[in-house]
């Protein structure tokens, strides 16, 4: 039987992608929230999982260190896609990725007035392209997490992350002022790994596909 390597990251990622995991027959035998193992194995015995950073996941299966992935958009245009097929939105792990400012920051004004913002971001990419497409001059501050932050203690003007409920935006003075995309999370393939294993990787393609917009 052709082994089958997964990469995947704790959280919303690994819940969300259980049921599909289910309907392709495959159910992890730990916990990766209470194991400390990185390799997981499955009641299948060629499908193992890895447990990775979400932003590594498009690393591990690009370099076919895993054949599959689960990552999010946000995280894939981050990485730029090389050596990938994104045969699957998964439709999970949703969210919008949001311009936003303190509550009291005029940004329509800011933006009309030609004004050079200061942007915090993890997500340099999408940031760049996003101003440079609205015609805007923008200095790109990079971070690695706790976005919110910057604008309360004078870093940044403005951010550019991910929001969902709005809740992290709201304690933080913070309001959204642009919605630069939707956000949800593909079913990634190293493309070598699909010509190569097709006749494994192309059942659970159909499985996972059947599930999509059910979960
Ligand atoms: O946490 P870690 O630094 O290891 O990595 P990560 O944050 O990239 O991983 P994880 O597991 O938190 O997120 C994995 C993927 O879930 C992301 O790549 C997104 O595609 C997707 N996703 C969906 C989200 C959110 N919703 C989300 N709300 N990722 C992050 N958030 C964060 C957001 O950055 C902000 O800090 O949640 C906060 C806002 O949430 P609300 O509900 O308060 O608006
Ligand atoms: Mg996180």
């Amino acid at each position: 039987m052709t082994d089958i390597t997964i990469a995947l990251s704790k959280g919303r990622i690994f819940e969300d992608t259980a049921p599909f995991l289910k309907a392709a027959g495959i159910i992890a035998l730990d916990d990766p929230e209470t194991s400390r193992k990185l390799i997981i194995d499955t009641n299948k015995p060629n499908v193992r999982l890895i447990m990775v950073r979400a932003s590594d996941v498009p690393t591990y299966v690009q370099y076919g260190a895993a054949d599959l992935g689960v990552a999010g958009k946000d995280v894939l245009l981050e990485h730029g896609g090389m050596g990938l097929y994104q045969p699957l939105d998964l439709q999970i792990a949703r969210c919008k990725m949001m311009v936003a400012v303190p509550e009291g920051f005029d940004y329509q004004s800011a933006v009309f007035q030609g004004a050079r913002l200061r942007v915090a971001t993890k997500y340099l990419k999408t940031a760049r392209d996003h101003f440079a497409e609205k015609g805007m001059h923008v200095d790109l501050i990079k971070l690695y997490g706790s976005m919110e932050l910057a604008p309360l203690v004078g870093l940044a003007d403005a951010i550019v992350d991910l929001v969902s409920s709005g809740n992290t935006l709201k304690a933080n003075y913070l309001k959204a002022v642009e919605e630069i995309r939707p956000v949800s999370a593909r079913l990634i393939i190293n493309q070598a790994a699909l010509k190569l294993k097709r006749t494994t990787i192309q059942p659970m393609l159909d499985s996972f596909e059947s599930v999509v917009g059910v979960t």
